[in-house]
């Protein structure tokens, strides 16, 4: 009897002196939490987890004392922070940063806020409790190829002379909403239509790959796409029209160079609507020579037998009219079916 009493005694005794060092040690948190001065992280856009480098760890040198050597908890500091810091392990300090929702690189690519860790306190009341400095997070939200090319034209049209060649003809461009140069650049434009002599290189331009010919075609129509880097195509494809202009050549137009004439029956305008095309070049002086000649002469036509006068008489001359310019309404005198020689 007696052994067993003195056997619960020295229990209960243990048991308390036991309590009261726990209690002591408990209540001694000497030293705040540690960690980095400088988080640098990655988070993919509509994604929550952040890749930190380097990982977040917070340490305690009261460790392994319970509560003033764990880690309870990480606290951001900054406005509107779509980030937050929970903790994984209370004894390693281990903790993540995660998004609170999902992200939008095309609004916002980095994120920078400060981070600072905290022990347990001294109890499970978390009294005198140590924070550790405040340590710098840089965070850069990665691209999703979400976007596609769009063109900034609805359509495209340009106007080339045939027989010559282009070096651009016209630049078509597209444009990408992707916030990063990967997934917003444009890597290459494409003519979508086969079989057209005509190409376009990575910046749009667009070129003939041989000399047009107006009597062949006098329109083209191309289809033509783009794609970014991350080779996603254009939402949708453009239309890029080229006309063909025939070659100017300067001279004279707008008239006949055979002209019916009853005679009797007055007097006819030879070149009512004589046009000089110049090509829009530079006119210094314009020269024209109009000669009339008959068809019939030595034919049977027995009017060269009539004088002159009598001449102008039957064909009804007015007196004061005379030939001097082509663009003039000239009048046709004693002429039948003629053929006009010009020079300009
Ligand atoms: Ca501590
Ligand atoms: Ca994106
Ligand atoms: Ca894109």
């Amino acid at each position: 009897m007696q052994f067993r009493r003195n056997t619960r005694l020295a229990s209960a005794v243990g048991l308390v002196l036991g309590l009261l060092c726990a209690v002591e040690a408990a209540k001694v948190n000497k030293h705040k939490p540690w960690i980095e001065t400088t988080y640098h992280g990655i988070v993919t856009e509509n994604d929550d987890r952040v890749l930190l480098d380097p990982p977040l760890i917070a340490l305690d040198k009261d460790a392994p004392l319970r509560y003033a050597g764990e880690i309870c908890g990480f606290r951001i500091h900054g406005q509107n922070v779509p980030f937050e810091a929970v903790v994984l392990d209370k004894s390693t300090g281990e903790g993540v940063i995660r998004a609170k929702g999902p992200l939008d690189c095309e609004l916002q690519k980095e994120h920078t806020f400060t981070l600072q860790a905290y022990d347990c306190g001294e109890g499970p009341d978390g009294a005198n409790m140590k924070k550790s400095h405040k340590a710098t997070v840089h965070i850069q939200v990665n691209d999703i190829n979400e976007y596609a090319p769009v063109f900034k034209e609805k359509s495209y049209k340009a106007t080339v002379m045939e027989g010559k060649q282009y070096d651009s003809i016209l630049r078509v461009e597209a444009v990408d909403a992707d916030c990063s140069f990967q997934f917003s650049q444009i890597c290459s434009y494409d003519i979508v239509t086969p079989e057209v002599p005509f190409t376009v290189d990575k910046d749009g331009y667009i070129k003939n790959t041989e000399k047009l010919n107006y009597g062949k075609e006098r329109m083209y129509k191309l289809t033509v796409t783009a794609y970014d880097c991350g080779k996603t195509r254009a939402s949708e494809d453009v239309v890029v029209k080229i006309n063909v202009k025939p070659t100017c050549k300067p001279g004279w137009t707008g008239f006949n160079k055979r002209i019916e004439y009853e005679p009797g029956t007055g007097s006819l305008p030879l070149f009512p609507s004589v046009h000089l095309e110049t090509c829009d070049e530079p006119i210094t002086s314009i020269q024209a020579n109009i000669e009339l000649e008959t068809n019939h002469i030595g034919k049977g036509c027995d009017r060269d037998t009539y004088s002159e006068k009598a001449l102008h008489k039957l064909c009804g001359k007015r007196p004061a009219s005379r030939p001097h310019s082509p663009a003039a309404n000239t009048l046709l005198d004693n002429t039948p079916p003629a053929s006009i020689h010009y020079r300009a």
